[in-house]
């Protein structure tokens, strides 16, 4: 889809107190570490660096804001956010980054959907159960939630079909799509529900306010 490709790194924070306050739809990248988000946000935008992949465990440290959005007019947000569970990791930069985390899914304003990467040969960890609690809140309140069972390339069929489900349970109403980045599993479908998200106005309608916003662009008063 050419929207997720206008993807553009924006911004990097330690925590949320150092993230520019925006007024543009959100959609964060929450999961364990090594699940497959900065890859997940790779695929999706179409852009092999874009946000930074590996396979050592802690890869990202920080909230890493990608902006979207064709002709200069930014519509949304991506967020890639370390990830959580790294045994390596010391105790005090895990607790550290939980608060961080905590922090920045529960009050930043213009956050519109959560992702959570989970790569279904684990299942749903501890760690995993702690965020949904964390964010039931505000997806009561109309926050869109997606679980990504990542690395669907590793599973047959049958696996795939049984995580589907238990996913699906533990999704308390959000929803469950299987994903791979090799073999480019629910790649269409995933970016199809962030675009939906994202654009809650009719089609017709979006076109004439990004038409309206470039032509008060060329032509302020
Ligand atoms: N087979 C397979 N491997 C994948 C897939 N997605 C990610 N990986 C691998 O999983 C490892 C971790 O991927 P990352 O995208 O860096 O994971 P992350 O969740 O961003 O990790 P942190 O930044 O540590 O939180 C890498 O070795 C990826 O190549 C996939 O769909 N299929
Ligand atoms: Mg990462």
């Amino acid at each position: 889809m050419g929207w997720l490709h206008t993807a553009r790194f924006l911004t990097t924070s330690p925590d949320l107190l150092h993230l520019p306050p925006l007024d543009v739809p959100e959609i964060a990248f929450v999961g364990r570490s090594n699940a497959g988000k900065s890859t997940c946000i790779n695929t999706l935008t179409q852009q092999k660096q874009l946000a930074f992949a590996s396979k050592k465990p802690g890869r990202t440290q920080h909230i890493n804001l990608f902006s979207l959005g064709k002709q200069g007019v930014t519509d949304a947000m991506l967020a890639d956010l370390p990830g959580y569970g790294y045994a390596a990791v010391p105790m005090q930069d895990k607790l550290r980054w939980q608060q961080v985390m905590a922090n920045y899914l529960v009050t930043r304003e213009n956050l519109a959907a959560i992702v959570l990467l989970c790569d279904p040969r684990h299942g749903l960890t501890e760690l995993d159960e702690v965020l949904l609690e964390v964010i039931r809140p505000r997806v009561e309140q109309g926050l869109k939630f997606l679980i990504v069972l990542t690395k669907a390339d590793k599973l047959t069929r049958s696996e795939a079909a049984k995580a589907l489900s238990i996913a699906k349970l533990n999704a308390g109403g959000g929803e469950v799509r299987l994903f791979s980045a090799t073999k480019r599993i629910g790649v269409d479908e995933v970016s199809r529900l962030l675009w939906d998200w994202t654009h809650a106005l009719a089609p017709a309608e979006d076109e004439a306010s990004t038409q309206l916003s470039i032509d008060t662009n060329k032509n302020p008063t």
